[in-house]
């Protein structure tokens, strides 16, 4: 007798539950690493797949699916055309160009605007109530390039922003305080990478301001010192990519995290791009997406906090923010 005959398969209840489907648009380092954290961490009842490489693509779902027996069942696909995200709740995007070496930032930006032109439409038409999260460097100008192409309303429009910064400084202040990243409450802002804003004023561990004490009884914290910690923030990226070639782990994380916020409508405050006009007095009329602390659920982005900001923290914010902008400009969008 077969196995299922002594099972019983009649539902007991009418009430099934909604299924959840997230969409990976890029099945390159950074995408299969967000897909293995969903997958492991139970957030997506099905998990779409999209590459434009279709030999990789199936590799790398056979390799996910052979993991089944040790994981909650979720359904894995994978298809070169867009279709199979069809009915996503959240779609990811981490497709991307590769700098070629000698070739300029706005070189690759319009390389990426016109991958984008390609993929985002298509997303958008396929699941037009889904929550776009956008991966693919660079993060900001590339939300605002996504919000554009998606006619999205712009709650449902995000980039993972410095989200994955914030815990890099997380980490290194906690390997400083030697107490548990968790416990550390630390936010930067702004523009991803480079010209990243920590925000020390608001720095606490379990609730506590720390910074003053810090200044006080560590000479090491003074502000070159801090500059020095934001600066490792920073360089810690590239220490990765010049040691393994690329980031993956973290930024799986990171993205699982904020997926969870998102469907599971956890309503956490994350530090990602959103449109970032009207706050800190970055001008209205000027369409960038920055990261700032925000509310996220399951409608998306549910609100933006106006923090508190030093006078120096504001300065550099609404300069990426100009620079940003003016990128955009060039767009064309
Ligand atoms: P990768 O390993 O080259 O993966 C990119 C994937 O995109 C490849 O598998 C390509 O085949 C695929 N691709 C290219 N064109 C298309 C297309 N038209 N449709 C579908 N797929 C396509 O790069 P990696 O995964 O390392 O990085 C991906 C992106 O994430 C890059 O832009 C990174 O800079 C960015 N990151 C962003 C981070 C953040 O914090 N926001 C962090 C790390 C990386």
């Amino acid at each position: 007798r077969p196995v299922s005959d002594g099972m019983d398969s009649t539902p007991t209840s009418h009430h099934r539950r909604r299924l959840t489907k997230v969409s990976v648009i890029g099945a390159g380092n950074v995408g299969m690493a967000i897909a293995q954290t969903i997958l492991t961490r139970d957030l997506a009842d099905e998990i779409a797949l999209v590459d434009a490489l279709p030999d990789k693509l199936r590799g790398e779902m056979l390799d996910l699916q052979h993991a089944a027996a040790f994981l909650p069942r979720t359904r894995l696909v994978s298809d070169t055309d867009m279709s199979v995200t069809r009915g996503s709740d959240l779609a990811i995007v981490t497709a991307g160009a590769r700098q070629i070496p000698g070739e300029t930032r706005l070189n690759l930006l319009q390389r990426n605007v016109a991958l984008f032109r390609k993929i985002v439409p298509a997303l958008a038409e396929q699941s037009p109530d889904a929550i776009l999260l956008i991966v693919s460097n660079p993060v900001d100008v590339l939300t605002y390039v996504a919000w554009k192409l998606s006619g999205f309303p712009v709650r449902r429009v995000i980039g993972s922003g410095t989200n994955l910064d914030s815990s890099r400084f997380r980490f290194l202040l906690a390997e400083h305080l030697d107490v548990n990243a968790q416990d550390v409450n630390a936010y930067m802002v702004g523009e991803h990478g480079d010209s990243s804003v920590a925000v020390w004023s608001t720095l606490s561990v379990a609730g506590m301001p720390v910074l003053k004490s810090l200044q006080e009884s560590h000479s090491s914290f003074e502000e070159e010192a801090l500059e020095g910690i934001r600066r490792a923030v920073v360089d810690s990226a590239y220490e990765v990519i010049g040691l393994k070639g690329y980031t993956s782990w973290a930024i799986g994380y990171s993205v699982a995290n904020l997926v969870s916020s998102l469907l599971r409508d956890q309503r956490r405050i994350h530090p990602v791009s959103v449109l970032a006009a009207g706050f800190h007095g970055i001008p209205d009329d000027h369409e960038v997406f920055l990261s700032l602390p925000a509310r996220l659920g399951r409608a998306g982005v549910l609100g933006v906090a106006d923090m508190e900001l030093t006078d120096e923290e504001t300065r550099r914010l609404r300069r990426s923010a100009k620079t940003l902008w003016e990128n955009t400009q060039l767009l064309g969008l």
